[in-house]
Formats: C-alpha cells, structure tokens, sequence
C-alpha cells in the first residue's frame, strides 16, 4: 500500500498548475509516496490522478463555526490540579474565568477546557468529579458573554454531554473514542464536532516502551480506522477533526518522524489539529527541564506545523504564537493576497 504526502510549497511563489493543500492557504505541486520499508520517492503532483488529488485539496468545512482556510489557535485552559504544565493554576471558577477572558483578548480562537490531566502517568478521574470541575466553567463562560466556541477535552460520554449542554461545541477526545463506548452518540446526536487523537496505550503507560512499526504510517492506518468508526456512528466526516496526539505513546523520534510529515494526514480528508505545547521533547532537544520556561520552542513547533497546513494549533502560549503566526503569514504570501484581506478584515 501507498501513501501521498503533499509537500507545501514554503514561500509566496505559486508555480503555474499548483494546488490547494486542503482549500488552501498554502499550495503544493509535489508529492512524496510512501510506502513500508522503502525510501519516499517525490514526484510532481500532477501525475497523480483526480481521486487521490482530492482528499489533498478540497477546501474543509468550518469546524465549530471556524474557517479551516487558515491556521486557528486553540488556547489550553486546563482546570485540574495535576497538569503537566499549568495544573492547580486555574483550578477555581474566577481564576478559570480570568484565564479563559485573558486567552480570548491574546488572540485564542477557540478554547480548550480540560478536567483531567492526560499526561504520562496521570491518575484517571471520576466522571462526576471531572463534570465538577469543567461544566461550571463552561456555563459561566457563556453567561459572561464569551463567544469563542469551546472544546471539552475529555475521554468519556457523561463529561461530554454536560459541557455540550453548558454550552461547549466541539469534543476533543484523547482516545479517539476507544475510552468511553457512549462518547460517539453523545457527539452523533448533539451533532457535536469530533477530535480523534492518536495515542498508544492510556496515560498511565504509554511512555514506558512505545513501538511503531513505521511511526507516520502506524499513526495514519489508526487514524483512518478511527474515522471510518465515527462515521459508522454517526458523526460525518465534515464533522471530524485528526490530531496524532504528539507525546501520546511516542519517543522523542516517534514525534519528529510525525512532525516532519505532518502533511500527509491531510490524506485523510479532514482538518488537523496539532497539540505540541510545551510538551516534554521539547524540554529534551532544548534541554528545559521547566514546562512553562519551553515557550519558544512550542512557537517554532506551532509554526512547522502550520507550514504543513495544520488548521488547529493547541497552545498554552496564545499571544506568542498569534504574533508568531501574524508575521509568519504576512512572509509567505503574495502581498496583493495579504493587502486583499485586510480590506477584508
Ligand atoms: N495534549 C494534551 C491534552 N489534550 N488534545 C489533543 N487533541 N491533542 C493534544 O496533543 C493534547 C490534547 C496534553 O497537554 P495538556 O492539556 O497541556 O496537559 P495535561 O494533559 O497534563 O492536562
């Protein structure tokens, strides 16, 4: 079996018969083909016949009423005591509050509020305890007027259901829906956007000896799987959203591998979302033991991401990355395109 990767063109040149990667912005006229146990081989895109070119350029619905033409900044409001990097901070409702209003006002486009750490070596959390801390959040962030739409990052069906009914839009599911088996009708009948991350093992053990056969190609076969299950339950492909969950069950190599082929998950005909904020490789390649002192290598990494056309950033650093993302896209594009937007705006 083959795989495409489309390679995106890096700078503002458009060469004649270039296409969209995934509706655009950026364009590609290159593809790598992938295949197990064998070198990529580049060949221009135009060889490639119009099935397989489709899923690599069809422009992808709105997700949550967010345009996936451009690169959109999911800001991290974790309220649990135990996470990785900003745990116990915004625990209490006017701590949650002020954080959320204070991501919005730095450039967040869409919040993610999670109630229980995933990450290495996490305790799980009871469901009832979970709701407790995330569905008041998400009620008080709707009473106070903020109009983002909100992500609930959660594993299973009942914390789902009562951050939906508070007001939240959009599923972030860890496990991709092998967790909870309630999780995928609860999204089905709320017709709530889905978010199906790869990860291999569960929080408690999923760093202790992760193996791949081909890292990118594992991820991608699981992914595929993943989205045929969902829409099996009866959550539309326009309704879903990938992430190869970056630090889920992956070594430091495991996530460069996946990183520097992040583009052949537009394959899969659905947005990608990419979660590599202050994560620990991070802190290994720049030796950073701190999680909140590893702010500019997550830029850069939100940034490589974006180069391979990932239409969901999430972050802890909204206004760093937003500035990041500002000058980075004011560089590669046309001017006459850039000029064109901001009579737009
Ligand atoms: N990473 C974390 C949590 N949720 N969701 C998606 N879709 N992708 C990710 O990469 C991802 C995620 C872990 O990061 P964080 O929320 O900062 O920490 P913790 O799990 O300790 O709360």
């Amino acid at each position: 079996m083959t795989y495409v990767r489309p390679i995106p063109l890096a700078d503002a040149t458009r060469p004649e018969g270039a296409l969209p990667l995934a509706g655009g912005p950026l364009f590609f006229d290159r593809v790598e083909i992938l295949e197990r146990g064998r070198p990529p081989v580049v060949l221009p895109a135009a060889e490639l016949d119009a099935a397989t070119l489709a899923p690599l350029t069809a422009p992808r619905p709105p997700v949550a009423g967010l345009a996936m033409d451009r690169p959109q900044i999911m800001g991290i409001l974790n309220v649990t005591p135990d996470s990785f990097s900003d745990g116990g901070r915004f625990a209490a409702l006017p701590e949650a509050l002020a954080q959320a209003q204070a991501l919005v006002a730095a450039g967040a486009d869409i919040l993610d509020i999670g109630g229980e750490s995933t990450r290495p070596g996490a305790v799980e959390v009871e469901p009832a305890e979970e709701i407790r801390r995330t569905a008041p959040v998400i009620e008080m962030l709707r009473g106070q007027g903020i109009a983002v739409p909100v992500s609930i990052d959660t594993r299973k069906a009942p914390v789902a259901e009562a951050a939906l009914k508070a007001g939240a839009d959009l599923v972030n599911d860890v496990a991709a829906l092998t967790w909870d088996a309630g999780l995928a009708a609860v999204a089905a009948t709320r017709e709530a956007p889905v978010c199906l991350m790869h990860a291999q093992g569960t929080p408690q053990t999923m760093q202790a000896d992760p193996r791949y056969d081909d890292v990118l190609l594992d991820v991608y076969d699981w992914l595929a799987e993943r989205i045929r299950a969902a829409e099996a339950a009866g959550i539309p492909r326009a309704r879903i959203v990938t992430d190869p969950g970056i630090g889920f069950g992956k070594t430091l190599e495991h996530n460069l591998a996946l990183l520097r082929r992040l583009s052949l998950f537009h394959g899969l005909g659905c947005p990608i979302l990419l979660g590599a904020s202050r994560k620990r490789f991070i802190g290994t390649l720049a030796g950073e033991p701190l999680a909140d002192r590893r702010m500019a290598g997550s830029v850069a990494v939100a940034l490589a991401g974006a180069a391979q056309g990932a239409q969901i950033l999430r972050v802890h650093d909204v206004r760093e990355t937003r500035q990041a993302l500002i000058l980075w896209q004011a560089i590669t594009r046309e001017a006459a395109e850039t000029a064109a937007e901001r009579r737009q705006a």
